[in-house]
């Protein structure tokens, strides 16, 4: 049926009809995903929260391993997640996991009790703010040859400080902020991961991978795995 004809039938309620939609529309969660990426998180914290969703994927350049230029035209940075919610587009993956907890009324969010809740904040922001920077110089130093091999070591050994550390850190917890899995552990997911592909997380670090182990069972994660396509870390 077309438009105007419905806009006959309806009358004065295809003002509504149209307002309705629209509230529909808008209550779609869009998430810009770059495939084998960070993003994967989102979409796994989107599973855990049962929030109505739609995954907008994009694939690496296969040289460069850049994201697509079309990820610009969402956000002049292009990186991902993204996400569109409300008319509004949201960045950064911390940032997006604080604002879909709240969305989902707390779900996943804060323990109530006080050192959950620092441990929470911290490990929210430990993840991006930590973790990945002597990750991301490892690759870096990875991809220059022998230029980077002066580097390989003094990098390598900031990650393997951290990774002592977290060790030490799951000793008397099943998850990062306590008991329960929080976003904070979803934060913690990506770079734990990357560490087990490529940085040296292995059986000497029996708690680290306990909890690895905990969070690829989750049914939830399964079907992020499955939608959000190519992920070469789990
Ligand atoms: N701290 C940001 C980092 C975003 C970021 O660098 N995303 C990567 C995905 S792993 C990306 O889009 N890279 C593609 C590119 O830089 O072209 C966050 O957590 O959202």
């Amino acid at each position: 049926m077309t438009t105007g004809r419905l806009q006959r039938l309806l009358g004065p309620n295809f003002g509504k009809l149209c307002a309705f939609r629209k509230g529909l529309i808008a209550m779609t969660i869009i998430l810009h995903h770059l495939e084998n990426s960070r993003s994967q998180r989102i979409i796994w914290l989107l599973e855990e929260l049962g929030l109505d969703y739609e995954i907008k994927r994009y694939e690496r350049d296969p040289k460069t391993q850049k994201a697509p230029a079309s990820l610009k035209a969402i956000h002049p940075l292009g990186k991902s997640p993204m996400i569109e919610d409300d008319g509004e587009v949201i960045i950064e993956t911390a940032v997006i996991a604080e604002y879909l907890v709240e969305k989902a009324g707390g779900k996943l969010g804060a323990p109530a009790d006080k050192k959950g809740a620092r441990l929470y904040n911290q490990y929210l922001h430990f993840a991006e703010g930590s973790m990945m920077p002597p990750l991301y110089g490892l690759l870096v130093v990875g991809r220059l040859g022998p230029l980077g091999w002066p580097a390989r070591k003094p990098v390598g050994q900031m990650v393997t400080d951290l990774l002592v550390w977290l060790e030490s850190e799951l000793a008397g917890r099943d998850y990062f902020a306590g008991s329960q899995l929080t976003a904070a552990d979803i934060m913690m997911s990506f770079p734990l991961e990357a560490c087990q592909v490529r940085a040296g997380l292995d059986e000497r670090y029996p708690n680290l991978l306990a909890w690895l182990e905990r969070i690829h069972a989750r049914p939830q994660y399964r079907t992020a795995l499955e939608k959000g396509g190519p992920y070469a870390y789990a």
